[in-house]
């Protein structure tokens, strides 16, 4: 049945296919297949430039450096250099809930934009950059440090962020982090991912190797010191998974970026052991701690009881015995709360099924916490995922599962009227067009702008269930 199965979807993507010009379909046609049982991936291509004229739900590298990395750093200014249009128009829209008193130590919801008029792109923006950087420390001195997100303009013109960078970090005495991120480089917001991360390891580590070098870095080891990497607190997901892992005895020096500071971005590197959870957006300077400071890494999956309870034992393998019994506890003590929300829920859940388009992450992440409810998995793929992530994939999805890479809204739209699930997961880009038909939606971004809005008020239920359990209670 399986068999037929995988050949019914195979069938389903010609027709789909169909509609496209040639030259079209031959492109799309690459980037959708049927998963079959046993492969070690999922057979498509991927991080490719979107079709013209097709509906793609991709971002641009901008918003893959100032709306998702550096963004939720937030002791520090962003400034959205170049035209006010992009600064405005991306950000308040993802979230990344934060400590702190806005617009005087914290800055995480404010946008600071330089504006560009038609005489900054024709004599050139950067003086005005650094006068901007200039009021900007004087309207707010607690500022830890500043980072220029370059918006397209920027790299047409030839400005020298760089060297605007150096000069203003002088004056004022604080990091301060160009960024080439302009929205026309690469396919989508991944590249912009890639090249935050890399002003990471260019900005930031030689700040902590000069502080460490002249003994004034102001930390205190342990031996159970973690980096809490590629979480970014959209619905408070980094406090609810930092609250698991302290309460099994680690210390979480580093929330990276997530209500994350700037100090916490420079004392990363001193920490024994890097836990990343959002793979794609932060693979990259994993690998570069591991090569600059031989820190050691590990992925883990912080979404749904069954993958909380796996991910933190194998967390623990990493530490002694005392960490290990510790988790153990921990699992103990949440299993009855994990098992009433499953009780409540799962009867009433049991074999439905969903369909999931999300970034890079979550489309793989997200699999278990829905089989944890009983929901099957029947289609899913990435906007901007790499052939890593679909490798990953593969060890989370089911024979026959349908997969789809940089999904169009026509494709995406035809898939589920073909298929009919009972859910689908995915962005607001996507939510209207099928409430208007009817179907149950659920956002997987931004979780429909539910749940902790503070970590002291947070419930030990949504502790345990971080993010795995928001999807329970939606569908209650
Ligand atoms: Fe990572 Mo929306 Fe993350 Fe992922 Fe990334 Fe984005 Fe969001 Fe989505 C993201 S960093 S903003 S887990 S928090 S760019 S939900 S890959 S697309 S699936």
């Amino acid at each position: 049945e399986n068999k037929n199965l995988v050949d019914e979807n195979k069938e389903l993507i010609k027709e789909v296919l169909k509609a496209y010009p040639e030259k079209s379909r031959k492109k799309r046609e690459k980037h959708l297949n049927v998963h079959e049982e046993n492969k070690s991936d999922c057979g498509v291509k991927s991080n490719i430039k979107s079709v013209p004229g097709v509906m793609t739900a991709r971002g641009c590298a901008y918003a893959g450096s100032k709306g998702v990395v550096w963004g939720p750093i937030k002791d520090m200014i962003h400034i959205s250099h170049g035209p006010v249009g992009c600064g405005y128009w991306s950000w308040s829209g993802r979230r990344n809930y934060y400590v702190g008193v806005t617009g005087i130590n914290s800055f995480g919801t404010m946008h600071f934009t330089s504006d560009f008029q038609e005489r900054d792109i024709v004599f050139g923006g950067d003086k005005k950059l650094v006068k901007l950087i200039e009021e900007l420390d004087v309207l707010f001195p607690l500022n830890r440090g500043v980072s220029i997100q370059s918006e397209c303009p920027i790299g047409l013109i030839g400005d020298d962020i760089e060297a605007v960078a150096k000069k203003t970090s002088k004056q004022i005495g604080k990091p301060v982090v160009p960024l080439r991120c302009e929205g026309f480089r690469g396919v989508s917001q991944s590249l912009g991912h890639h090249i935050a991360n890399d002003a990471i390891r260019d900005w930031i580590f030689p700040e902590y190797d000069k502080l460490k070098k002249e003994n004034r870095l102001d930390f205190e080891p342990s031996p159970y010191d973690v980096a809490l990497i590629g979480d970014y607190n959209i619905g408070g997901d980094a406090w609810a998974s930092r609250m698991l892992l302290e309460e099994m005895g680690l210390r979480v020096v580093a929330q990276w970026s997530g209500d994350g500071t700037l100090n916490e971005l420079i004392q990363g590197p001193a920490a024994k052991l890097v836990l990343i959870h959002c793979y794609r957006s932060m693979n990259y300077i994993c690998r570069s701690l591991e090569e600059q400071y031989g820190m050691p890494w590990m992925e883990f999956n912080f979404f749904g009881p069954t993958k909380i309870a796996a991910s933190l034992r194998e967390i623990a393998a990493k530490f002694d015995s005392k960490i290990q019994e510790n988790a153990e506890k921990v699992i103990a003590k949440y299993t009855p709360v994990m098992n009433a929300v499953l009780d409540k829920y799962r009867p009433r859940l049991e074999g439905n099924t969903v369909m999931l388009y999300v970034g890079g992450l979550r489309p793989r992440h997200v699999v278990p916490a829905f089989e944890d409810l009983g929901i099957k998995v029947i289609g899913t793929g990435y906007e901007f995922a790499h052939n890593d992530d679909y490798k990953r994939t593969t060890h989370y999805i089911d024979n026959a599962t349908i997969i789809y890479d940089d999904v169009t809204a026509y494709e995406f739209e035809e898939f589920v009227k073909a298929k009919k699930p009972d859910l689908i997961a995915s962005g607001i880009k996507e939510k209207y067009v099928f409430q208007k038909m009817a179907l149950p939606f659920r956002q997987m971004h931004s979780w429909d702008y539910s749940e902790p809005s503070d970590g002291v008020q947070m419930s030990d239920q949504i502790r345990f269930f971080g993010e795995g359990r928001k999807i329970s209670l939606f569908l209650a």
